[in-house]
């Protein structure tokens, strides 16, 4: 927390300006008012964000190669607690705050969910007090920027850094890194001993961009250092002696700069999958090296115990794609430090942490040996050893040699790296209670039979702080009012809030609250669109990536059944409802773009019909992200968590729906599941397959969604629509998604849903006719939303993993 005058700041914002600037106030443009005050902002903070607290206390440090942070400024006031003495300050230079806010550039660093968990649990280890930091790469371009053209999803170049820095990071050159790629390895004798030699390499130098992760209301900084690859510079400190050379042609030395270039050049835009490719290999290594030797050198500068690095050192790899921590860490232990691979492995595997975020075949990573064996030759031998040893292991305990397979590290020519991951770690997390029974009983059935101490819930969660504080000031406030202050650092306070479910006053407050946030929302696709949406009828929004498992098709379904019943009975009796969609698609996902040009032409269709006018409006909107969400999320009245049963992890939308008071539309999928263990099937909307009817099905080779084509004749004209001429603007994709249900057997039960779906779908429209009703089941939700504050699920990873005496099974640790 700090304090700063208003009269302070408007001296400090002045003189800022004329370092920075050397002109005037009222002649700056915004852009330039913005840096001024992020400058401020920074030098305020400064002496917070000291460098290193390493030899006091255990750090953590979380790598993940996604993180999706969002606009900064608005939670970096709100965090320090000076929002308003700065707008004021602003406001008497004549600059009005949120103007300021909303031109912030949004870094789209990540895809999804797992990109915005890493956000949120950045934002909660600051604010409750723990050492936390980031490892992640600056990437040139983040995520595509999504436009519709004629109904089909166009990707353009997210260009974020377009004034070449960023407002919030500061650049550490001295702080370099060498990361080594190719070349050739060998031992050589020095003096009796044996030397790992790498020659022929070619070095990488990975530069630090660091931001301040400010904690709410307290003294700590953290730091995300995201790592840029860059050709070594002339003054840069490591020796490169071993590397290869680069004095040749001048064309040589072109490719060289691009090789080095390339690699933090853009994020790969795909979620829960796998890319399978070269430069993506590369990346992991970059920003995983340049962390590992980091975190070394550090820990050398404070002359500690090697032996002890993981008493002091907690290593956190999100998802797989970080998972070359564990031979990079063996590297640096073994050839640097000189130490047994006893030693080295008792260190590694008492360090390094993991969490698996889905179970999703196509999302697990699998890197062939002879693409690793070239790029990361040493890498790949300590790999090869480390197997070596596990299957040992494994065939002293087992005789199955169908189970070794399937548990070993490598096989059939590739690395599996989930299987490196369990094998090397102390803790093996899933994110919701589904899912972690899940890779238990089923997905890791192997590894949790063998280790089964090794494995653990961590359910997600959300930064309160940003998903209700900031994107939700009235709803805020009015918490406030009823049961004080407290909740914001401890949300399960939230709870008191029940007290007042029958207090019809508050309840018609918090549908005004609602109200409000939904005409926000509705100027907002006014502007954009042109579209005139009724803030009075359901707002009823599926926002999240577009994906066959989490059935944006079920809700479209679902919309042209509700669409033809209008068209057959135009009396009918029904709630007014925009049903809003947001969701970006793989650019290489052929399905899902059909699905957004499909939505896209059934709105057009329905919102151009005046035979539903009043009664049905479907909007698509552009570019869903973080800034977006903070618009939409607060305006929700229904949230759709429809997943396919047992495929989605956990979902972090349908916590933050909840915290702002929208009701859940969702199968027992996910964290929806413990959701409905707080507030019971009564407070919330569930339909569909349950996990083990799934799973049955799918070990039984699935339903026949042709038979219940034919025989439901609703659904049938549904899915005709898709390939007879009655959506305007529709051709071959039409057809794709035709083909995904009948002729591809429906894969994700869309078709074998729907009916109760539609059942589901029926019961809410008529609860929201009672106002008070609806009213009271949404109190109740924010009521018991405290939970999913990212900060239970932090403390839970310090308390469980990262603090916890974690000396490994003895046995084990002898690999
Ligand atoms: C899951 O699909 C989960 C997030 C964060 C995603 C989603 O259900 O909420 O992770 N998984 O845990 C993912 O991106 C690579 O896997």
């Amino acid at each position: 927390m700090i304090t700063i005058s208003k009269r302070k700041f408007k001296q400090y914002f002045e003189s800022k300006m004329y370092s920075l600037y050397a002109q005037p106030i009222n002649e700056a443009s915004n852009e330039q008012h913005l840096n001024v005050l992020a400058s401020v902002l920074k030098d305020l903070i400064a002496k917070k964000w000291v460098d290193t607290k390493i030899d006091t206390e255990k750090e953590v440090y979380y790598f993940s190669i996604e993180f999706l942070l969002g606009r900064q400024l608005k939670s970096n006031l709100l965090n320090l607690g000076v929002e308003n003495s700065i707008r004021e300050g602003l406001k008497e230079l004549g600059i009005n705050l949120d103007d300021l806010i909303q031109s912030e550039v949004d870094p789209a660093l990540g895809n999804g969910g797992l990109g915005r968990l890493a956000a949120c649990f950045l934002d909660s280890m600051a604010s409750v007090g723990m050492s936390g930091h980031g490892y992640g790469i600056r990437y040139k371009y983040g995520l595509f920027k999504q436009k519709f053209v004629n109904g089909c999803q166009v990707e353009v170049p997210d260009n974020w850094l377009t004034q070449g820095n960023y407002l919030w990071e500061v650049v550490r050159p001295n702080k370099a890194i060498l990361v080594k790629f190719e070349g050739d390895v060998y031992l050589e004798e020095h003096d009796g001993n044996l030397k790992v030699i790498h020659k022929n390499y070619i070095p990488v130098m990975a530069m630090p961009y660091d931001i301040p992760i400010i904690g709410y209301r307290n003294n700590s900084v953290n730091t995300l250092r995201l790592w840029k690859s860059e050709i070594p510079r002339r003054d840069f400190g490591q020796t490169t002696a071993n590397a290869k050379n680069y004095s040749g042609s001048y064309e040589e030395a072109l490719n060289y700069k691009y090789y080095t270039e390339e690699i933090s050049q853009v994020l790969y835009p795909n979620d829960s999958n796998y890319a399978g490719r070269l430069l993506r290999l590369k990346q992991e290594y970059f920003f995983v090296s340049a962390g590992i030797q980091d975190i070394y050198r550090k820990y050398k500068k404070h002359k500690l115990n090697i032996h002890e690095l993981h008493k002091k050192v907690a290593i956190h790899i999100n998802d797989t794609h970080p998972a070359l921590c564990v031979p990079e860490l063996m590297r640096i232990l073994l050839d640097i430090e000189g130490l047994s691979w006893d030693e080295a492995w008792n260190i590694t595997i008492n360090t390094i942490s993991y969490t698996n975020h889905t179970i999703m075949a196509e999302a697990m990573e699998k890197w062939p040996v002879e693409m690793m064996k070239k790029l990361l030759p040493r890498i790949y031998m300590i790999v090869e050893e480390i197997n070596k040893r596990y299957l040992s292991y494994l065939n002293s305990k087992y005789s199955d040699q169908n189970k070794i397979r399937r548990m070993s590290i490598i096989n059939n020519g590739n690395i599996n790296m989930a299987n490196l991951c369990i094998a090397s770690s102390y803790s093996v997390n899933g994110v919701a209670k589904l899912h972690t029974t899940l890779l238990e009983k089923e997905v890791l059935k192997d590894f949790y039979d063998d280790t089964p101490y090794k494995f653990n819930n961590k359910t997600n969660g959300i930064a309160h702080r940003r998903w209700l504080m900031s994107a939700n000031p009235e709803l805020s406030g009015l918490i406030t009012n009823l049961i004080g202050e407290e909740w914001k650092t401890d949300t399960f306070k939230l709870k008191e809030l029940e007290n007042y479910k029958n207090d019809n006053h508050v309840l018609d407050r918090l549908d005004e609250i609602k109200y409000n946030n939904k005409v926000l929302l509705s100027n907002y696709i006014m502007d954009k669109y042109d579209i005139d949406v009724d803030p009075n009828s359901i707002f009823d929004v599926q926002v999240k990536r577009l994906h066959a498992y989490k059935r944006q098709l079920l809700n479209l379904i679902n919309i042209m059944t509700l669409y033809h019943k209008i068209l057959d009975n135009p009396d009918m009796d029904i709630e007014p409802r925009t049903f809003i969609f947001g969701a970006k698609a793989a650019p290489g996902y052929y399905l899902a773009k059909c699905i957004i040009k499909v939505i896209n032409s059934v709105a057009d269709l329905i919102n151009n019909d005046p035979r539903v006018r009043g009664k049905l409006k479907v909007v698509f909107i552009e570019n869903y992200g973080v800034s977006l969400a903070e618009l939409i999320i607060p305006a929700a009245n229904v949230s759709e968590q429809i997943s396919t049963t047992t495929k989605e992890a956990s979902g972090t939308s349908n916590m933050k729906f909840m915290m702002n008071g929208a009701i859940t539309m969702a199968t027992l999928d996910g964290a929806n599941v413990e959701i409905h263990e707080l507030i019971g099937k009564e407070n919330m909307f569930l339909f569909g397959l349950t996990a083990e009817e799934v799973l049955n099905y799918n070990k039984n080779g699935g339903y026949s969604s042709i038979d219940l084509y034919h025989t439901d004749l609703g659904l049938k004209q549904v899915v005709d629509d898709l390939i007879n001429g009655f959506i305007p603007n529709l051709g071959k994709e039409g057809r794709e998604v035709y083909d995904s249900l009948i002729t591809y057997n429906d894969e994700y039960f869309v078709l074998r849903d729907a009916k109760d779906y539609e059942r589901a779908q029926r019961e809410l429209s008529e609860l929201y006719k009672k106002k008070y009703d609806w009213n009271r089941m949404s109190l109740i939700n924010i009521a018991n939303s405290g939970v999913f504050s990212s900060d239970r699920t932090i403390k839970e990873y310090g308390r469980d993993i990262w603090f916890r005496g974690c000396e490994i099974n003895e046995e084990f640790n002898k690999l």
